[in-house]
């Protein structure tokens, strides 16, 4: 069936349970479990836009071939968006980027001794011809959103989620401007 896969046993979903799940649309590739802390946070924004997503540890370093057959198949399992998050010397999200169209989001994560600085310049300086969209250091919201963004592209029930989304941040900014101006009258 056309964008339906049957999963790996090795890939965590966003829906336990399925054998088959039609609405994975974001592949979330992480080099280490020590990433998980971070990558998490990927994962809550997209289920705040019930997005379908998968997660799999792999390596351009240590595990060169998981990784190109991951990928590789990409497309063909129906995903979107890939999201690569590494820290240190990160070239999982650009050797994952050179072997699939799909778009890549690059997320840095912070690890010692160089606390990110390595990671997010190992992402974020991709030679002409592969890019890598790279969110900040440890911006893993971000990098999920950014995957809603594209996704909205072609899903107006998305892009409307979005539109709320954006209207309640600028509604948070004018209730702490309420709130600043009530506490500052009150300091006089
Ligand atoms: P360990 O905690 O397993 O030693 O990993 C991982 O993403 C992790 O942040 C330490 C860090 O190594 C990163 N890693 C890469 C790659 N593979 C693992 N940067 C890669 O292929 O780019």
């Amino acid at each position: 069936m056309a964008g339906r896969r049957l999963l790996p046993t090795a890939v965590i979903q966003s829906r336990p349970g399925d054998d088959i799940m039609p609405d994975v649309k974001v592949g979330i590739v992480m080099g280490s479990d020590s990433d998980l802390p971070i990558v998490r946070k990927c994962t809550e924004a997209l289920d705040m836009f019930g997005v379908g997503w998968e997660m799999v540890i792999s390596s351009a370093h240590r595990h060169p071939e998981k990784t190109a057959r991951y990928a590789r198949g990409a497309e063909d399992a129906g995903l979107k968006v890939i999201i690569a998050a590494a820290g240190g010397a990160a070239h999982l999200p650009g050797v994952i980027a050179s072997m699939t169209l799909l778009p890549v989001i690059g997320l840095p994560v912070a690890i010692e001794p160089l606390h990110g600085v390595d990671s997010l310049y190992s992402i974020v300086q991709m030679p002409q011809g592969i890019p890598v969209a790279t969110v900040a250091v440890n911006g893993a919201y971000n990098a999920g959103l950014l995957a809603v963004q594209m996704l909205a592209i072609e899903d107006n029930n998305l892009r409307q989620q979005l539109n709320n989304y954006r209207k309640n941040l600028a509604k948070k900014v004018e209730e702490k401007d309420t709130a600043l101006r009530e506490k500052i009258t009150q300091d006089k």
